[in-house]
């Protein structure tokens, strides 16, 4: 990580984006000088708070309420009618001395004001994130609630942005911390049978520690099985176009989408580039990415397009298979076919497949029928026509029900990001060495409470330390500016 995060200097940035022109703009200020220096860049309108500014007597200017002021540039010529509004510490975002600055929101007034304020207060531009982690640093926020602000500003569904508030409410450490209590008390006893060890009593209730333990981990399971249910109608899903020259991929891609993005022809051959798109399928966000078809080819951009639609696998949740009906139906063709089929299904590995029969239209249903119950698919095909529309309907339900679980309204996670997935895996995982171990036998305090401590350090990484910089690396790097 970036030494500058470790600083206790004063920082600013626009928190509403450089990019953008907009009704207003707004900058933000943070560190030991924001409140003191605030006088260099912005001089108030009403004369009394100019002066108390003018004297950095704050003890007289309003917090949190926003002053009309004159807004300067470096040279100290007016260059925006704004507002501002200071924020003493601790009460403000980062939890440091904070000033906020609304300006009109055309880009360049936002870069001059930076400049501005950079030139003549000595504060410095943040980095990504800057402003939230100096909110986590003193405490405002814990890694989880900062995950949250990141996932409040980018959630693309309903779904995610409900998840992000809760989050950002704390509701990660509420359900950490009763586990972690739990896991403390176990390694208590642990420690307490440890010291009477040289007698001969047994303090420890074995099976009362077992089902504290396993309580621990059903929560803990628990946790991880509701998120992967909630994930996809919270995230998004990402979902590959692959299959033969000409079966109908872009076809079926444009009809998804409800445009002609991708080009359509005859020819074998025609899509290279990947093409995105994104759509909505009753809430569900789908990220589709339509692809070369798959063939030899010694057609050199071509072949790199087919290595393109082989990557694209790997990244998707959800591959369609799309098959031209019409060959599948021929005994002669069904070679290639079927070592695509082949192929696509081991590359897919775990990855949700579904085998789209596309042109019915010029197919023999019976014909397709039969060739899917041959070949053992009949519970992840759909027969369609991209062009006449039949059977869409279906290959939509079929999509929504791979991710949707149907009582998805009930599932309230207590965890929303995979990092977060991933140390309750890690703690689930040492829990069940110690689980194990006391199942066959071992029970050698010292090593059981030792993996007991390792699960409680891996759940301490929801709420984070300052300490664990990959961590912050991790998730600071997703960050914008400004935030
Ligand atoms: N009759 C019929 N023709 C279709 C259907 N879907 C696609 N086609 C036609 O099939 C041809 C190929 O369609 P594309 O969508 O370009 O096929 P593709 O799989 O993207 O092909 P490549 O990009 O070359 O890999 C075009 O002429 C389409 O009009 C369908 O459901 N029925
Ligand atoms: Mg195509």
């Amino acid at each position: 990580m970036d030494k500058n995060y470790f600083a206790n200097d004063t920082i600013v940035a626009s928190a509403t984006g450089l990019n953008v022109r907009s009704a207003i703009g707004v900058l933000r200020v943070s560190g030991p000088m924001a409140l003191t220096d605030a006088g260099k860049y912005v001089r108030l309108k009403s004369k009394n708070a100019r002066a108390n500014l003018e004297t950095r007597n704050f003890d007289s200017i309003r917090t949190r309420y926003l002053y009309r002021c004159d807004v300067l540039s470096r040279d100290n010529a007016i260059i925006d009618d704004g507002l501002v509004a200071f924020f003493p510490a601790p009460n403000s975002y980062s939890g440091e001395d904070m000033v906020e600055v609304h300006l009109h929101g055309n880009p360049l007034i936002q870069r001059e004001v930076i400049d501005s304020i950079v030139h003549n207060t000595g504060a410095r531009p943040a980095e990504r994130g800057e402003f939230s982690f100096r909110a986590f640093r003193n405490g405002k926020l814990d890694l989880s609630q900062v995950e949250a602000v990141e996932a409040l500003i980018s959630a693309e569904t309903s779904l995610g942005l409900e998840a992000a508030v809760k989050s950002l409410s704390g509701a990660v450490k509420r359900f950490i911390d009763p586990i972690q209590e739990d896991l403390k008390n176990l390694i208590a006893s642990l420690e307490l049978e440890l010291d009477f060890s040289d007698q001969d009593v047994e303090v420890l209730d074995w099976s009362l520690f077992e089902k504290k333990l396993q309580s621990v981990q059903g929560r803990l399971r628990a946790a991880v099985v509701q998120f992967d249910s909630i994930r996809p109608a919270m995230n998004g899903v990402t979902v590959s176009f692959v299959g033969r020259p000409n079966a109908g991929k872009s076809t079926l891609f444009n009809v998804l989408v409800g445009e002609e993005r991708s080009i359509v022809s005859q020819i074998e051959g025609t899509t290279r580039d990947v093409i995105r798109e994104q759509i909505y399928l009753d809430g569900l966000l789908l990220r589709l990415s339509d692809t070369a078809g798959m063939r030899d080819t010694s057609d050199v951009i071509e072949s790199e397009g087919v290595k393109r639609s082989l990557e694209e696998i790997k990244d998707s949740e959800l591959v369609l298979v799309v098959i031209d009906s019409g060959e599948a139906g021929r005994t002669s063709a069904s070679a290639p076919l079927l070592a695509l089929i082949k192929e696509v299904s081991e590359r897919a590995g775990e990855r949700k497949l579904i085998f789209v029969f596309n042109k019915i239209d010029n197919g023999d249903a019976l014909v397709i029928k039969e060739f899917i119950s041959n070949h053992d698919l009949v519970s992840n095909s759909v027969i369609v026509s991209s062009t006449t529309g039949q059977g869409l309907l279906e290959l939509q339900e079929k999509i929504k029900s791979e991710f949707v679980a149907s009582d998805l309204l009930q599932i309230s996670p207590e965890i929303f990001c995979q990092r977060q997935r991933e140390a309750l895996v890690q703690a689930m995982g040492r829990l069940s060495i110690v689980s194990d171990n006391i199942q066959t036998g071992i029970q050698e305090m010292d090593l059981l409470a030792i993996d007991i401590r390792s699960a409680m350090v891996a759940i301490s990484e929801l709420s984070g330390s300052i300490d664990s910089e990959a961590i912050l690396e991790h998730i600071f790097s997703n960050f914008c500016i400004g935030k």
